[in-house]
């Protein structure tokens, strides 16, 4: 990889001293200003293939348009989570890796909303039309959308081949488990992030076919099974375990309060995935109940057949006579459909629901973060997953 020498420049402006610490401005503004110099980067790597104007300004657009925009709350857990793991406030060169890491994670789900849109035939995301509907892109969509996902490999290439754990972060990200962490040969399946996101995606759309509607083929279980894969492991367990590969925590190691073995990712995992389905019912709550404005896009799960936590949860309410309604009308790109969907939607008391729901659930996720023990130095510790969970309780959008 031939450094261009605008990045030597920026790492020599860095200070050597790891105990000089970030101390401008908000978490989320040194956040956002490390986005810039990582644009910068990928931009001149772009452009260093030698390819002309037009291209570059449309790579520009395409990253500019699908990855800033968000609530960026996947990408900033990475940061929380290697300060709360540290136990102290990150040096500036720290805190660059970290907000790497993130935008990383940012880059992802870019490259996820952008072809999920597309599939959903959603209309707008963060308020504005799905990139896929801007006129001059169409399906060329698809292609930027393989761009978005290159990028994160070239993010991690420059800002950590030179760690021991840069094959970790990378196999993380796309299809195989923290093997350098392990002896040899290991390779644990539920670290496939990418994998997991994609096997999660065909699930949820081979449940939801556009032209055969069968309700009985839905289930709260296979609702779960979706959730955990489409949307668990890339928006919880991933930021969690890239901070704690940046902090080199073992992949067991022993509690000094407790005396057990602390196998340190599986337990992450744990609680983050439950956390991540919590989410997933959200999304799919606010899909129904959320407004445009609130949450940036317009619903389209009833008209989509989607096996979502709010049709589940009306079947498993509803009378004959909603039943028959929720057949005939479920699943249809009709607006007036869609309509009596929602009603039987309110008639069986979803609001409430789901309500009850999202206390018993942080209830559960509490009492499974209890179980985390407190350790001095270098371990897991409660807050990773408190601030996590306090972040999504009762969002709005
Ligand atoms: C959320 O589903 C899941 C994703 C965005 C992951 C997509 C994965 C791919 C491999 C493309 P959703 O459709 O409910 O999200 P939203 O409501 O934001 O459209
Ligand atoms: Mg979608
Ligand atoms: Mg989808
Ligand atoms: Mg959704």
């Amino acid at each position: 990889w031939p450094w261009p020498p605008f990045i030597s420049q920026i790492f020599s402006s860095l200070p050597a001293d790891t105990t000089s610490t970030v101390s401008s401005g908000s978490k989320r503004e040194r956040f956002e200003q490390a986005f810039t110099v990582i644009r910068q980067e990928l931009f001149d790597a772009f452009a260093a293939q030698g390819v002309p104007d037009d291209a570059q300004n449309w790579y520009r657009r395409n990253i500019d348009y699908n990855v800033p925009g968000g609530k960026l709350n996947r990408g900033l857990s990475v940061v929380d989570t290697v300060e709360i793991i540290k136990g102290r406030p990150l040096a500036e060169r720290e805190f660059l890796q970290a907000a790497v890491l993130g935008w990383a994670v940012e880059f992802l789900q870019a490259f996820f909303l952008v072809t999920d849109d597309l599939m959903d035939k959603s209309l707008t995301r963060r308020g504005q039309p799905c990139y896929y509907r801007v006129p001059d892109v169409g399906t060329i969509s698809v292609n930027d959308a393989v761009l978005l996902e290159s990028a994160i490999y070239q993010l991690l290439k420059l800002h950590f081949r030179n760690e021991t754990y840069y094959v970790d972060l990378m196999e993380l990200f796309h299809e195989a488990g923290y093997t350098s962490l392990e002896s040899s040969g290991f390779i644990d399946l539920h670290l496939q992030t990418t994998f997991q996101t994609s096997t999660g995606q065909l699930l949820d759309l081979i449940t939801a076919p556009e032209d055969s509607v069968d309700l009985s083929k839905m289930s709260l279980e296979k609702f779960q099974l979706i959730a955990r894969y489409k949307t668990a492991y890339y928006s919880f367990y991933l930021p969690v375990a890239l901070a704690m590969l940046m902090c080199e925590i073992p992949n067991s190691y022993q509690s000094k309060s407790t005396g057990e073995t602390v196998h340190a990712y599986d337990l992450a995992r744990t609680i983050l995935l439950p956390i991540g389905e919590y989410f997933q019912v959200q999304d799919d709550f606010l899909d129904f109940a959320g407004t445009p404005a609130q949450i940036g896009k317009v619903g389209t799960d009833i008209v989509d057949n989607k096996c979502s936590w709010c049709i589940n949860t009306a079947l498993a309410a509803a009378s004959t006579e909603q039943r028959a309604i929720l057949d005939e009308n479920y699943g249809k790109r009709d607006a007036a459909m869609e309509a009596k969907v929602k009603t039987v939607f309110e008639e069986v008391g979803l609001r409430g629901k789901y309500r009850a729901y999202e206390e018993r659930t942080y209830m559960k996720i509490l009492a499974l973060i209890e179980g985390v023990p407190e350790d001095e130095g270098v371990s897991l510790r409660k807050s990773v997953f408190t601030v996590f969970l306090e972040k999504i309780y009762k969002r709005q959008k």
